[in-house]
């Protein structure tokens, strides 16, 4: 075979030339595109570089062919001693760019080569524009907000959210104030970025709260939490309802709390069950439902309990979820438990970790306020309303051992 390169602005160029010259049967081996520098600098114009291969034989039929003049004839002056049955050169394995070009040639799409080197060249100056874009976005930040940055993250702090909140303290950082002040000033903003329901008792009052979220996250427990706090230190009327019928066992520990704080305890097995024991449950400042749980994969099982709290207007719906979960199975489980329309949540767990940040995205992120904290097992003294600043106090908590100043 014998191989000739050509250089040439576009592929309809070439293959003009290649036609003429070589005839049908030359075949395209790889095309390159070439920029040549010149006088013109930037603006020099790439070449394409095509490289061609043709067996000897064929390129002087086929060029006669053609009417064409054939090709000069090689340089070695060994070429044609050798008869192919006695020397036979070891055929090179075609490699698999070789194989792509000749399937790009039979399909005639090598007419857009010139288009689909373009649109290469175009994906790959965003691909370091956007990686620029990173870095200036980390770097992008002055001292002393700069430190806070991997601290927020290293607390499970959504990037995004990180960012265009100390971009704002950069700002107010810049006239003069001392980095305690800086961090007083992180807390209180910070902390007043994250939606809270301060006042949740007068929210659900003469409403009823169903709280819903995956199995063992916390419902039953924060329900009785609730109900206790209501109850027996506000002196107010409760009442529960439980449609969770699905677990043995389920319904007896809503009844153990129920009986220990005396307050009545009704169980609803239908949608329309649950109607009725809520109209008949109308004179109770305060209703709970607790529902079933089972796993929040089962999208049936959201569709069912959505037939429920869809009885009654006074319904409002508060999601639990565990703070032992990352942001990312938090975020899956309230885009799962959306269908259900949650106007709050409610976290539990916060004494099973030291990453609170997940607790800033996803209300923020979600538009929905953290309504209650849940932080332990005990009934009903390890439960408490949510409070911005002491969240963002502890997230920021690692400041004060790398600052000195006072
Ligand atoms: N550590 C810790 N455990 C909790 C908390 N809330 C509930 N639990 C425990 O989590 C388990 C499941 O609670 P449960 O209320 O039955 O979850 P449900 O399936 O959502 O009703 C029980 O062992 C609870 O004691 C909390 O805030 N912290
Ligand atoms: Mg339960």
């Amino acid at each position: 075979m014998r191989i000739k390169k050509y250089e040439v602005f576009d592929m309809k160029e070439a293959m003009k030339l290649i036609k003429e010259e070589l005839g049908p049967e030359a075949m395209i081996l790889s095309t390159r595109k070439v920029v040549k520098n010149n006088s013109f600098g930037l603006f020099s114009r790439p070449i394409i570089e095509v490289t061609v291969g043709i067996e000897d034989d064929e390129r002087v039929v086929n060029a006669k062919k053609n009417g064409a003049k054939p090709a000069a004839p090689a340089a070695n002056p060994y070429a044609n001693t050798y008869k192919p049955q006695q020397f036979k050169p070891a055929v090179p394995e075609k490699s698999e760019s070789d194989k792509i070009t000749e399937v790009i040639n039979a399909l005639g799409l090598n007419k857009f080569e010139g288009l689909v080197n373009d649109i290469a060249e175009i994906k790959r100056q965003m691909m370091e524009i956007k990686s620029g874009m990173k870095d200036s976005f980390v770097v992008d930040l002055s001292q002393p907000v700069l430190e806070f940055y991997n601290i927020l993250l290293k607390n499970g702090v959504d990037d995004d959210i990180a960012y265009k909140f100390l971009k704002k303290i950069e700002k107010r950082a810049a006239a003069g104030l001392t980095r305690n002040q800086v961090k007083n000033l992180s807390v209180q903003l910070l902390g007043d970025l994250i939606p809270m329901e301060k006042d949740y008792f007068s929210m659900i009052k003469q409403k009823v709260l169903a709280l819903v979220g995956p199995t063992g996250v916390g419902k039953t427990t924060t329900i009785a939490k609730i109900a206790a706090n209501l109850s027996l230190q506000l002196k107010k009327s409760v009442a529960l309802i439980t449609i969770d019928n699905f677990r043995i066992g389920a319904v007896e520990q809503l009844k153990n709390y129920a009986e220990i704080v005396s307050i009545p305890l009704r169980v609803a097995s239908s949608p329309a069950e649950l109607e009725k024991t809520i109209y008949e449950l109308r004179d109770y400042e305060y209703v709970f439902i607790d529902s079933m749980g089972r796993s929040q994969f089962d999208n049936e099982q959201i569709g069912d309990l959505r037939k429920f709290l869809e009885v009654s207007p006074l319904i409002k719906v508060a999601l639990v979820l565990s703070m032992s979960c990352n942001h990312a199975e938090l975020t899956d489980t309230f885009d799962r438990y959306s269908k259900l329309m949650p106007e709050y949540v409610i976290f539990t767990k916060l004494d099973e970790t030291k990453y609170f940040g997940p607790l800033i995205n996803l209300p923020i992120k979600k538009k929905t306020p953290v309504m209650l904290l849940s932080k332990g097992q005990n009934v009903p003294d390890d439960m408490e309303l949510p409070d911005g600043r002491k969240i963002a106090t502890q997230v920021l908590r690692e400041i004060p051992s790398l600052w000195s100043d006072k």
